[in-house]
């Protein structure tokens, strides 16, 4: 970076870094060029420059194993400041590719490179990747599909073909320009104009029907959806009409198999679903034989408005001769309503571990440090009242009353290079204030908030459980926290005020769902439980894409071991400069 030097540690530490990387742990070593650009793309009628990956929208594929390496190089033609996220990937030791902009790094600034490492050592299944700076994942993602390491397999049977789901969101005007206005105004953000199906809305939607998204299947045969939310700023309900889905998989790790007619995924999570196409129109020539997939909001915020349209792909079925009436047209799947919290509630109760011998569970069942988190919508006061939240103050949220601020240069190199006075180490472990969380009606005066960049610090390998409590402060919603570097046990979860005595009594410490991202209910709370094994700053952030805007976010530090396995390895040369 510009304001350091390069002193002799540093280069003995790149000597040590490829060193160490250059074992031959990897199965496989996969090579893969990602060319940020502006690209033109057309939806809703309308045409619009937007970021794209090799000019495709949605991204490339990462298609590899578990214990394979994919090394990518960015290089950002485009004209924004860019990093790339591996979502969910832990990425042992080296925090260094992590691409969480002023967090991990500074941005790929236009016309730079940036090589990254994607270490698939502790993964199987569905995550995907997208852009971690400013909203530029809008467009900037795609999936990542790790499939089980050569001469193992699925703990079910083979589907006859596997299918990304990307849902994503669009707006018809400039995405830089919606986050521009929502800094400016300090106001809620403007909604999006669609969801969509690997980058199409579907036949709902203006100038859209002839793109929808299809699938074609044949009767008797089982499919896997690997679904990713993608949107920025909602939680949707996904269904197949005519279909029920099995889910075998969340945040790449396998889960207990649960049969449902819908699914309610939060922004940042990802869920393997079976499909058997056994509908027995499928198998009448006579019978309708298309289905929709179909995905809306669950928007569970009383009062705040939210895109209210339904993006659909279809399901067709090509057994049989040709039909001989003209296709029926596709019936909807039953989705819930989108305020239905008991829906989303039963849903996400039915997640489990798959806790076999081949793929078991390590659940903390001891824990050292227990730290307890708010999350809130909150408000800051505007200077000349000028602004378009509640009483023209700005919209603001926090984690524990800390609205998180990005310092100027990131936290990792300012960690790893000892710079002063780029964030502080005081975030708290509690609560500042206990109040009623999840009142009806919380005074006014406690809706306040104040920025800062304060970051928790954790001893290596301590067992940590972390407790999201949602507040009622401004309105009351499910957010789901995202932990980077991690993925961490849902060992509990419940709505109205956690209680340290008796909740803790009602915890799945068996076979709990393992996830990289956890909806905490709305005015309710979440227990999530991990070890601290892997040292480097780790970003914690509610994955909606407004609310990490607004401060709800903060950093977990964990600090190296005693063995040399136990440190966190040293930058590779080309960290972009700040
Ligand atoms: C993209 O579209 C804009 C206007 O719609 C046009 O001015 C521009 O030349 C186009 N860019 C490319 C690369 O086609
Ligand atoms: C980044 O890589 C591209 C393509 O290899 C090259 O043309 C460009 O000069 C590089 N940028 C810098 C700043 O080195
Ligand atoms: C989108 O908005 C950003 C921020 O205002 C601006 O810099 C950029 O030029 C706009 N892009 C287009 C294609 O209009
Ligand atoms: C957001 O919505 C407001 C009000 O409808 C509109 O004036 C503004 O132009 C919109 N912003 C963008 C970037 O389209
Ligand atoms: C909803 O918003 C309106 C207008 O801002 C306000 O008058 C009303 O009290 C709000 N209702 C709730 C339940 O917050
Ligand atoms: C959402 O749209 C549906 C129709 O698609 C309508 O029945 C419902 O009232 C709308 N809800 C809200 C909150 O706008
Ligand atoms: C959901 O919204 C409907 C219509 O807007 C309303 O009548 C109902 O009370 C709401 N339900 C909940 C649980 O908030
Ligand atoms: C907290 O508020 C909720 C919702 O109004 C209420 O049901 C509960 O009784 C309150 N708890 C306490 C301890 O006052
Ligand atoms: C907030 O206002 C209430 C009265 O509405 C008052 O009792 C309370 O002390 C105030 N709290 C703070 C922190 O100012
Ligand atoms: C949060 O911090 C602000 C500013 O210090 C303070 O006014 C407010 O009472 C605090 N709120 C809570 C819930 O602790
Ligand atoms: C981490 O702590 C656990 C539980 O105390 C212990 O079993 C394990 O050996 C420790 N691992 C390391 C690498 O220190
Ligand atoms: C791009 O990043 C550099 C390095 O952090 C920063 O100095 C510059 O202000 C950023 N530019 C914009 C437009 O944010
Ligand atoms: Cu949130």
């Amino acid at each position: 970076m510009g304001v350091l030097k390069v002193s002799m540690t540093q280069v003995l530490g790149f000597v040590l870094l490829f060193g160490a990387l250059a074992r031959p742990t990897w199965t496989k070593v996969h090579h893969h060029t990602f060319v940020i650009e502006e690209t033109n793309y057309t939806r809703l009628c309308y045409t619009k420059s937007i970021l794209t990956v090799n000019g495709q929208f949605p991204g490339p594929t990462i298609n590899a194993r578990n214990g394979d390496m994919v090394i990518v190089k960015v290089y950002n033609r485009a004209g924004y400041n860019i990093t790339l996220h591996w979502h969910g990937i832990r990425e042992t030791r080296n925090p260094w590719s992590d691409g969480t902009e002023y967090i991990t790094q500074c941005p790929i600034q236009p016309g730079g490179n940036f090589t990254q490492r994607i270490d698939l050592t502790n993964e199987e299944g569905t995550l995907w990747w997208h852009a971690h700076s400013d909203w530029d994942r809008a467009t900037l993602y795609g999936a990542i599909v790790v499939r089980p390491t050569r001469g193992t397999a699925f703990p079910f049977s083979k589907p006859q073909k596997e299918i990304p789901i990307l849902l994503g969101e669009w707006w018809i005007a400039n995405v830089s320009q919606i986050l521009a206005d929502l800094i400016r105004t300090g106001g809620d953000p403007n909604i999006s104009d669609a969801y969509t199906i690997n980058g199409q809305p579907g036949d709902f939607y203006p100038c859209s029907r002839k793109d929808t998204f299809k699938v074609l299947v044949e009767y008797g045969k089982t499919y896997l959806l690997r679904v990713v939310n993608a949107a920025i700023n909602n939680e949707l309900y996904f269904a197949v009409a005519g279909h029920k889905l099995t889910v075998v998989c969340t945040d790449a790790s396998y889960t207990k198999p649960f049969t449902t007619d819908f699914i309610m995924i939060t922004p940042g999570q990802t869920f393997n679903l079976l499909l058997e196409a056994n509908n027995p129109a499928g198998a009448d020539p006579l019978a309708p034989r298309r289905f929709y997939m179909a995905a809306r909001s669950y928007s569970s915020a009383q009062n705040v408005s939210f895109d209210n349209t339904t993006t659909t792909a279809i399901l067709e079925y090509t057994t049989g001769s040709s039909p001989s009436t003209p296709a029926a047209p596709p019936q909807l799947p039953y989705l819930p309503g989108y305020n239905d919290t008991n829906a989303a509630t039963v849903f996400t109760a039915g997640l489990r571990s798959l806790a076999s011998r081949e793929h078991p569970v390590d659940v903390p069942q001891t824990i050292d440090r227990r730290i307890i988190i708010t999350v809130s919508v909150n408000l800051l006061t505007c200077p000349g009242a000028t602004c378009t939240g509640p009483g023209n103050n700005r919209m603001a949220s926090s984690l524990n009353n800390d609205s998180f601020r990005n310092p100027r240069i990131d936290i990792l190199e300012a960690y790893y290079y000892s710079i002063s006075g780029d964030y502080g180490t005081n975030f708290p472990d509690r609560p500042p204030s206990y109040f009623n969380f999840t009142a009806d009606m919380i005074p006014q005066n406690m809706t306040f908030t104040k920025r800062n960049t304060e970051v928790k610090v954790l001893e290596y390998n301590t067992s940590v459980e972390v407790v999201f409590q949602g507040t009622n402060l401004l309105a009351g919603e499910n957010h789901p926290m995202h932990l980077h570097g991690f993925t961490f046990y849902v060992v509990g979860r419940g709505f109205g005020n956690y209680d340290e005595k008796r909740d803790p009594l009602g915890y799945n410490l068996v076979d709990p769902a393992y996830e990289n991202t956890v909806g905490v209910p709305r005015n309710g709370w979440a227990a999530i439980r991990f070890r601290a094994d892997n040292p480097g700053v780790w970003f914690m952030h509610c994955h909606l894409e407004r609310h990490l805007t607004w401060g709800m976010d903060t950093v977990f530090i964990v600090k190296n071991g005693k063995g040399p396995q136990e440190r966190l390895l040293p930058p590779p040369p080309d960290m972009p400069p700040c």
